[in-house]
């Protein structure tokens, strides 16, 4: 394929409810949607999951823009490519940034199986025409709160609920929700709040029967995170740390884990999930695919990535409503009683609407030749 030019829309999409996490709590998120146009005027895209500031990972969109402008981009439209595989390929003397290297990646991807014809999925090699999604929930103010926000999930037929957890809201938080929903499908994320100082803490969680404990300790850690596990029988699920393949493979090889949770952006893209997909099947260690906030463009990759075979827990791939009170894609993503079902349109399955975009629309920068 040739890609003529690159388009980097950058929104600013308000939340309808604040996200807190155990590092911060957020009202809006900035969204960078990567459009890569061929020289038959076809476009495909892909979107930025950085965050606005390096607390998640290191990446921020700031510099992710930079480096999609400087790098990424540019070897995109200066390069004939045959696959979207090549694409790794080609950024692979750059390091990490990964989160804007599958950005632009994805828009390649999508790019390409609407040349192709095929759904996103297709293209991939999933085979799943739904997927089961959960939802990821925010700490509140008090637990009271978070009580309600969870019995208004359930009854949305969400298929596992997960809650954010810190030193101090979790423990006597977690058994209030036991409490009031019995045996319901529930996990939670520490987001690397813990360390090994707090094995007491994360021993007691093991009373609650917890689907999994996602990112107890430090990002990129897989030494203590192998500790910890063969100290509880929660199965530790590991996001932050697995950053790219050698860290999935990292971690398998060391016990750090019993479950993945893949996201495409920090990992560096659609090739590299593959991979890790595959070895994680090889390894017998399930995998499920987490959530950035993402606008619809986001939401339709995860999607796609989730209709491979070993992606068999939940993922954090809700609902376009369930952070927006409108997103920018046509239609929108929609759960029902917890299931999504996979378009079968061409690429990511949606039309990026720009009627509707032009809200939260901040700035277009064009990449050329
Ligand atoms: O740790 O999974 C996480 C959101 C932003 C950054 C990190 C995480 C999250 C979520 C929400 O948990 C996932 C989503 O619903 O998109
Ligand atoms: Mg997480």
């Amino acid at each position: 394929m040739k890609i003529k030019e690159i388009k980097l829309h950058q929104l600013l999409m308000g939340l309808k409810h604040p996200f807190t996490t155990s590092f911060g709590t957020q009202q809006e998120r900035f969204i960078t949607i990567v459009e890569a146009i061929d020289d038959a005027g076809r476009s495909g895209f892909g979107e930025c999951v950085s965050g606005e500031d390096p607390l998640y990972s290191e990446e921020f969109m700031d510099a992710s823009l930079i480096a999609m402008k400087k790098y990424f981009a540019p070897l995109v439209i200066q390069n004939e490519i045959a696959h979207p595989d090549e694409v790794w390929e080609l950024f692979k003397p750059f390091k990490r940034n990964n989160m804007a290297k599958s950005a632009i990646e994805g828009a390649v991807w999508d790019l390409y199986a609407k040349q192709e014809g095929i759904t996103l999925s297709e293209a991939i090699g999933g085979r799943k025409n739904e997927v089961e999604v959960g939802i990821s929930l925010g700490l509140e103010d008090t637990d009271e709160g978070l009580l309600e926000r969870i019995k208004e999930k359930v009854e949305e037929g969400y298929k596992r609920i997960k809650v954010k957890i810190k030193p101090g809201r979790d423990v006597e938080m977690i058994r209030k929700i036991r409490e009031r929903f019995g045996d319901i499908p529930l996990m939670v994320d520490a987001n690397s709040a813990y360390t090994l100082d707090d094995m007491e803490t994360l021993k007691a969680l093991d009373a609650f029967d917890l689907m999994m404990i996602e990112q107890p300790l430090a990002a990129g850690d897989l030494i203590d995170h192998a500790k910890l596990q063969k100290e509880i029988s929660t199965p530790v699920c590991l996001d932050e740390s697995i950053d790219s393949y050698e860290a999935a493979a990292g971690a398998i090889e060391l016990g750090s884990c019993r479950i993945i949770n893949v996201k495409v952006g920090r990992v560096g893209g659609i090739t590299q999930s593959k991979k890790i997909h595959d070895l994680a099947l090889e390894h017998d260690i399930p995998l499920w695919c987490g959530g950035m906030l993402e606008a619809g463009v986001g939401r339709l990759h995860n999607i796609a990535i989730t209709t491979l075979s070993n992606f068999t827990l939940p993922g954090d791939t809700a609902s376009s409503s369930r952070y927006w009170h409108e997103d920018i894609i046509t239609p929108e993503v929609s759960a029902e009683d917890g299931i999504v079902t996979v378009s079968q349109e061409p690429g990511i399955g949606a039309a990026v609407d720009f009627g509707k975009m032009e809200q939260y629309l901040q700035k277009t920068e064009v990449v050329t030749a």
